[in-house]
């Protein structure tokens, strides 16, 4: 978050600096353009959904920097009626803040007819703490995500009891990190077929710590840029299998790198089987943390090339995520930074190296004026190609005094894969391409089964966004709820491959991925106009490791596998019923 550079550019600066900008801003024109039923995303505003919820996060004259970085959202189907609920994270109380009136999180039940309820209080979720972020996994296997959400102060594990209620498990799990916890992402770092816990730390910080960093040209106190707080190590926390874990920060190597840590994701770079870890940093170089297979994980983000800018320089690493998008069998990179950084979309040189190739792929020219958070690898078109759509915010929410070009709220952003590289199009997709948010978690999910993926957006100090699809339901797919048996139930890990005709994709299922957020764990695959999924491959992840292939598959239906059956059935319940 560097804000002081930020502030001192002066005009004739960013116009130098700027083409990027400028061609950015002729694209505007653009918008509002053809009939907004054509456009691929629409809001659901809260009329409609029933989302009253708002996030509050608690901004003050002090400018306590966690303040700044929430919140987070989650897709997730927590009573198993094959309908994504919606789980939303707030402020509350600690040490540098006392709510003046009660502050929760939100859980919400899909009603399956495109409106929610609130059901917090019943299902005993509400929090209670400083929240940023959420990881859900079915940790205990027992079919029933259950809900990690973190916590500037200590962190809370919600056991799912599957009667709609969850049991706060934190101190018997042992699982609170203590400290400012960021991102979180639930994945088998030791293939036992138990899902262990990754837990980012952001800076040291506490009411004590906080510093007051100077009253910028404006005469105001702005949040302090990262560089004036100390950094700190992540946890790994083990699965024992028994509901308790192990906190094995220090002998799995994690902890031997400190960080300013946002974004995670667990995703297998190197195709060995062992999942390995992309950790965003602020201020600080990014992590690759590769796992070794014996319990030890080495950081080479350095020598892989995605821990610094091109010209050397520690960026303001937020959201991040993975996927296989120039499908050559190896899993590519992706992290937003703030203004004037770039984002990185790091492609995959099957050797433990990246290329940033976000210039060429027109990511970098759009993303120069912009600060990343929540994104999301996704074909949000079906057509067989996975897309991105990122939301954006700068953390400072004083900037627009401040700045000529760059503002707090900032318009989300969708770029579509074009076969080459991706083009953002943004400017020709609606109104929603054209909204200004300060936006920080971003979950992806279809929460009324129509195989288009939906978007829901949480906004700092604001009511979450929810996007409804409406361009994936144009194409065929098929959905696919994946259930580890021998492997980790939620089957992160594993890669799926299917053909229909002449289209052949693959997929990996990673772990997290966007900011603070947690997504459908169910994958859509899309087939564009074609009529018929020829096969699906599906290759568990250890301990199984095995490979399944299931033919006579239907389409625009959602079927689920589970492990080493050897055949699919429809998703029961059946969400299109
Ligand atoms: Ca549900
Ligand atoms: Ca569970
Ligand atoms: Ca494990
Ligand atoms: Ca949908």
């Amino acid at each position: 978050m560097n804000r002081i550079r930020t502030a001192r550019l002066t005009r004739r600066e960013f116009l130098s600096k700027s083409i990027a900008g400028a061609l950015l801003v002729s694209q505007r024109p653009l918008f509002a353009l053809g009939d907004a039923t054509q456009f691929p995303f629409e809001v659901v505003p809260p009329e409609k959904s029933g989302i009253r919820w708002v996030h509050s996060a608690a901004h003050s004259p002090e400018k306590y920097l966690p303040e700044s970085s929430g919140p987070g959202v989650a897709f997730l189907d927590y009573d198993n009626d094959g309908w994504m609920d919606i789980y939303l994270v707030n402020s509350g109380k600690c040490d540098f803040f006392t709510p003046t009136k009660p502050l929760r999180n939100a859980l919400y039940k899909n009603n399956r007819d495109g409106t929610f309820t609130d059901v917090t209080e019943k299902a005993g979720v509400i929090g209670g703490g400083f929240g940023q972020g959420v990881a859900v996994g079915d940790y205990d296997g027992d079919g029933l995500p259950d809900i990690y959400v973190t916590q500037y102060g200590s962190s809370i594990l919600y056991h799912n009891n599957g009667d709609g209620t969850f049991t706060d498990v934190t101190a018997k799990a042992g699982v609170a990190a203590p400290g400012w916890a960021s991102g979180a992402v639930w994945f088998d770092y030791d293939n036992d077929g138990r899902l262990d816990l990754f837990v980012a730390r952001f800076a040291d910080f506490s009411k004590e710590l906080n510093k007051p960093c100077g009253i910028h040209e404006d005469g105001l106190r702005h949040y302090c840029i990262p560089k004036a707080y100390s950094p700190m190590a992540c946890w790994l926390f083990h699965n024992n299998g028994d509901g308790t874990f192990t906190d094995v920060s220090k002998e799995s190597g994690i902890a031997s790198h400190l960080g300013k840590a946002w974004g995670v994701v667990a995703t297998d770079i190197n195709n060995d089987g062992l999942m390995d870890l992309f950790v965003s940093n602020d201020t600080v170089p990014n992590f690759l943390y590769v796992n070794h297979g014996n319990g030890k994980f080495e950081e080479i983000g350095e020598i892989a090339g995605i821990a610094y800018s091109a010209d050397g320089v520690a960026r303001s690493g937020m959201g991040v995520d993975s996927a296989d998008v120039d499908q050559d069998g190896f899993m590519d990179l992706y992290v937003a930074n703030i203004n004037y950084q770039d984002y990185s979309l790091y492609r995959n040189n099957h050797d433990e190296t990246f290329d940033d190739a976000a210039g060429p792929e027109g990511i970098a020219s759009s993303t120069y004026l912009m600060s990343g958070w929540g994104l999301k690898f996704f074909d949000f078109d079906n057509d067989g190609n996975l897309d991105l759509f990122q939301a954006d915010g700068h953390p400072d929410d004083l900037i627009d005094q401040m700045h000529l070009q760059v503002t707090y709220a900032e318009r989300p952003m969708l770029f579509q894969w074009d076969g080459k590289g991706f083009r953002n199009i943004s400017g020709q997709s609606g109104p929603v391409f054209n909204q200004r948010l300060a936006a920080r978690g971003l979950a992806i999910g279809d929460f009324n089964n129509d195989g288009a993926t939906d978007v829901l957006i949480g906004v700092n100090d604001g009511a979450p966004v929810l996007l409804r699809n409406s361009a994936g339901a144009q194409n065929h797919w098929l959905g696919i709820k994946l259930v580890g048996t021998k492997s980790n139930r939620d089957a992160i890990g594993a890669r799926i491959t299917y053909q229909a005709q002449d289209l052949k994709r693959s997929r990996m299922k990673v772990g997290g991925g966007s900011y603070l957020s947690s997504h459908d764990p169910r994958i859509v695959l899309g087939i564009g106009k074609r009529e018929k999924v020829d096969w699906v491959e599906i290759k568990w992840p250890r301990p199984s490791g095995k490979t399944e292939r299931l033919t006579d598959l239907p389409i625009d239906r959602y079927i689920t596998v589970v492990e080493g059956q050897g055949k699919w059935t429809y998703a029961r319940p059946d969400p299109s019923s």
